[in-house]
């Protein structure tokens, strides 16, 4: 059996625990599509969150509190820059994660593509499954917000409202949306810089192609995953392709179970709810993504039109839960 997931970091990579282990269990191999749209360029150096949530979390190096960046990091480069006044000071790249920074940002500028950065930094790590970014070309999220949001702070921010949401507009880039704003400027949508002259990375189409079951990760439906979608002909790999498509949902009860789903969700105006989510992914069957969709048991009563939908508990608590989300998930198909 050949498993395809689309996903993108923290939860992404809790997720992929799960499917690991059901594949050892089954005997199928895992082909991770990572989101690159959170990628980012500073201090010199590339940084790619995403992918390296995946593969620090799968290489058993990734810190389990934050989800991103190394276990037992420290942080005197970071300190160094700060005494430097070198910005951003708002992003903190630790001293073990700045190798993997170092060596993927040396092989890029020596003119290898991103998949095989990728292929050789997990040699190291050794995730167990294949991790492929979505595109080696430059996509990258930027959030569009009102002009006047040169808020020094959150809570200035969040004092705002949306009556900023008429003047002028600018562009930043998704982390300092995500990281500095804690998400709380205003804001008109999200773009992603460079996906309409992207491609999907080697390999990507032909995983895709191959696959038995297509899952989509409870990862973020908006910053995450439609990045990933955004890569013109991947998501038509995977609305066109053989196999089935089935989702976990990042929503459990009206709220994601991490991050800041939900104020990504309300720029689009979707409902924070499994079925809002469920709704943006769509049916296949009608154009859409999905053709089943796992919910909580908080959300048993979700419908979704034309698509297949079971509940169950979705919290992945330990590697076991996990597991039993994956297989539920295979067998909906
Ligand atoms: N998230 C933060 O909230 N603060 C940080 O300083 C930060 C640094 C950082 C460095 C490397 C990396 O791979 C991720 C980092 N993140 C940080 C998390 C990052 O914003 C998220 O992993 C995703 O991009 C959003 O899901």
């Amino acid at each position: 059996m050949r498993i395809v997931v689309l996903t993108g970091g923290i939860g992404g990579a809790r997720f992929l625990l799960g499917v690991r282990a059901y594949a050892r269990e089954v005997g199928a191999e895992v082909t991770a599509v990572v989101n690159v749209g959170d990628d980012l360029r500073l201090h010199g150096l590339r940084v790619c969150p995403d992918l390296d949530s995946v593969m620090y979390t799968l290489g058993g190096g990734a810190d389990p509190e934050r989800g991103w960046g190394r276990v037992g990091e420290s942080w005197t480069v970071k300190e160094e820059l700060a005494a430097y006044g070198a910005e951003p000071s708002w992003f903190g790249l630790g001293d073990k994660d700045i190798a993997t920074h170092l060596v993927r940002t040396t092989m890029l500028d020596a003119g290898y593509p991103l998949h095989q950065v990728t292929e050789a930094l997990a040699t190291r790590w050794q995730p167990g499954v294949r991790l492929l970014p979505a595109t080696d070309d430059r996509l990258e999220t930027h959030a569009i917000v009102s002009a006047r949001s040169e808020l020094a702070s959150p809570a200035a921010a969040n004092s705002a409202g949306s009556a900023d949401l008429d003047g002028a507009q600018r562009a930043i880039h998704f982390q300092e949306w995500w990281v500095r704003y804690r998400a709380q400027l205003p804001t008109h949508r999200f773009v992603f810089v460079g996906a309409e002259a992207a491609k999907p990375a080697p390999g990507v189409t032909e995983a895709i192609a191959g696959a038995d079951v297509v899952l989509v990760a409870p990862s973020n439906p908006v910053v995450s995953i439609a990045p990933i979608l955004a890569v013109p002909g991947l998501r038509e790999a995977v609305t066109d392709g053989p196999a089935p498509v089935v989702g976990v949902s990042p929503i459990i009860g009206g709220a994601p179970v991490r991050g800041m789903a939900d104020r990504c969700l309300a720029v689009l105006g979707v409902e924070c709810s499994a079925a809002g989510v469920g709704g943006l992914y769509g049916s296949r069957a009608t154009g859409g993504l999905l053709d089943g969709w796992l919910v909580a048991e908080e959300d048993a009563d979700t419908l979704v039109p034309d698509v297949t939908v079971r509940a169950m508990p979705l919290r992945m608590t330990d590697e076991a839960a996990t597991t039993a989300m994956v297989r539920a998930a295979v067998e909906l198909t």
